[in-house]
């Protein structure tokens, strides 16, 4: 039976069927609280612990608390209601968790976009979504003036009211006139706790998707199975009051934010240290200053940390785990963690879409190298199938398929897609080529979807090419792969230009007037005369590959 109400045209995002959400609650994996409740809870708890340190800043359990719930008093006065989704593009600022606490409290949903986003997804999250606010930075580390791009926004889209700007660079940018001050939301009595019951079976956060095929696709996670992600994490890797957890990657990322990240320590009673820069010389001081004991990175950081000097990295000493996910960890990185950096090792294997993966800290130091970990949960359901979707044996690599208590049904508002990226009966079509081993633990082996891994940063590769498509020059794109060493992979551009060939200085400079996002940018430009086709037709990647493994770069 299924919980829709309405025609699954009309519906904004598939819920679980009806007997399936029942079992997770039976199972108290969902447990009809919002996720406001992780660190009000928390608050009652230890009040008087250290929450959160951003830069000369600290905030105890309760005054954190206290924050988000004036905040949300802000809000509420502003006119933002339960259901209304909020675009937050914020560095890692204490602003940032601030915010989402309080738009958890009134019930509207984060739409969590990245610092590199720029105004052609940024206006697609406020369309899409029909966002009625967003928040950013007064200015983002190059000068980017992220208010008048949303000032611009705001003019093109009719749902959204209201800018809201987090002062991040010194100042009086603020008090600009064209935007809501964030710091005068807090000046409010605290929402009334009339005001706190929210629906946790509703949806708390849209998450983004690297997805493969032209806009990012947006990940609708409810409270309750959020949550469940968070909590059941938490347990996993021990996280408690002693954690010291260190956020260098991007806030708004899945993997910092829930797995356990900074949600899971707030829910264990820990103290989240907010970093905006992940070079050896800022995190080492910072580690040791703080008592810094867990972080999570991709695999090029810990490559970076690795490299530094040995100097620097003594300062790093305290750290008891090494949390590294979000691309392939070679397993000679991984041996070198382990053996130089004086901490353990855990790998993660997670997606914004739900399914996580952990290296358990009693796995054997073999399996913790080479192994992206298994499940979270008892009720992870996973299928490794071939190309018809006929499941193969253990061991044999496949697609892998995912559906459980925390990996979403479909996107939001994206029927289509939905066809072809959920299965009939509701699994998840992940992408990833894995071997499953008789222990259950997963090994990534490849890649099925058109996407890029720069380093942890799936760039789609249909997007890009769509863009430069729109070039008058360029008569066929691709984009794709190439190997490489610091960062696992980057993009190359592969153009058919047969009147005229554009400069590389050309291309960006086209790109970056269609607001394409900054990290989307290809690393390389070849052009061919034409591209190589498979025999129905569709663009021969593969041979694509190849050919680029056996080319030397062109000269910019
Ligand atoms: P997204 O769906 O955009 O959240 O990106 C999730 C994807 O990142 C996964 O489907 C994998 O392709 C990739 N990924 C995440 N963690 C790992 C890992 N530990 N090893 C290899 N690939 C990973
Ligand atoms: O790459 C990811 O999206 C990711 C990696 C590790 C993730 O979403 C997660 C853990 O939760």
């Amino acid at each position: 039976m299924s919980l829709l109400t309405s025609t699954p045209q009309q519906a904004d995002w598939t819920p679980w069927p009806a007997d399936m959400a029942a079992h997770y609650k039976a199972l108290g994996y969902w447990r009809g609280e919002p996720l406001w409740r992780l660190l009000a809870d928390s608050a009652l708890r230890h009040p008087g612990q250290t929450a959160l340190v951003c830069g000369a800043r600290r905030w105890s359990y309760l005054r954190l608390d206290e924050w988000a719930r004036q905040l949300a008093g802000g809000l509420w006065q502003l006119g933002i209601q339960p259901g209304d989704h909020v675009v937050l593009q914020l560095p890692n600022v204490a602003e940032f968790l601030a915010a989402c606490f309080a738009l958890w409290r009134v019930g509207a949903r984060p739409v969590m976009a990245l610092p590199g986003h720029r105004h052609a997804e940024m206006a697609y999250f406020c369309a899409h979504t029909g966002a009625t606010a967003a928040i950013v930075a007064d200015t983002g580390p190059h000068g980017f003036d992220h208010v008048a791009m949303l000032g611009r926004i705001k003019a093109q889209t009719p749902s959204l009211k209201h800018v809201i700007v987090v002062q991040t660079h010194g100042g009086n940018r603020s008090e600009r006139d064209d935007a809501i001050s964030f710091a005068s939301l807090a000046e409010h009595p605290p929402v009334p706790a009339s005001h706190d019951h929210v629906d946790a079976s509703t949806l708390a956060l849209l998450q983004l998707s690297g997805g493969t095929t032209g806009l990012p696709k947006l990940i609708p996670r409810t409270h309750d199975d959020y949550a469940y992600s968070v909590r059941a994490s938490a347990d996993i890797c021990q996280f408690s009051t002693d954690t010291v957890y260190l956020a260098v990657l991007p806030l708004a990322h899945n993997f910092p934010l829930s797995s356990p990240g900074t949600l899971g320590v707030l829910y264990a009673g820990g103290t989240v240290v907010l970093c905006q820069h992940g070079d050896p010389g800022t995190v080492f001081p910072l580690i040791a200053k703080e008592g810094v004991t867990h972080t999570a990175v991709v695999p090029p950081l810990a490559q970076a940390w690795l490299n530094a000097p040995e100097s620097v990295r003594a300062q790093g000493r305290g750290l008891q785990w090494m949390q590294v996910g979000g691309a392939r960890l070679s397993p000679d990185v991984a041996q070198r963690i382990v053996t130089e950096m004086g901490c353990r090792l855990q790998q993660v294997f997670g997606m914004a879409e739900g399914l996580v993966n952990y290296t358990r800290q009693d796995d054997a130091p073999e399996t913790i190298i080479s192994t992206q970990g298994r499940p979270i949960s008892p009720d992870d359901e996973l299928l490794v199938v071939d190309d018809h979707d006929v499941p193969v044996p253990n061991g044999v690599p496949g697609h892998l398929l995912a559906r459980g208590p925390y990996t979403i049904r479909g996107y939001f508002r994206a029927d289509e897609h939905n066809a072809r990226a959920f299965s009939t009966d509701g699994f998840y079509r992940t992408g990833d080529v894995v071997r499953v081993l008789e222990s259950g633990h997963i090994v990534v082996e490849g890649r099925a979807k058109d996407q890029i891994n720069r380093g942890g940063e799936k760039i789609p590769a249909q997007e890009v090419e769509t863009h430069l498509l729109a070039h008058p020059f360029v008569l066929d794109a691709a984009l794709v792969a190439v190997p490489d060493q610091h960062l696992g992979e980057r993009s190359c551009a592969v153009l058919v230009c047969p009147s005229d060939r554009p400069s590389r200085r050309a291309l960006v400079s086209f790109l970056k007037d269609r607001g394409l996002s900054i990290y989307k940018y290809p690393d390389r430009y070849e052009f061919v005369d034409q591209l190589p086709k498979t025999n129905v037709g569709k663009i021969d990647k593969r041979a694509l590959r190849q050919w680029l493994d056996n080319t030397p770069p062109t000269a910019p």
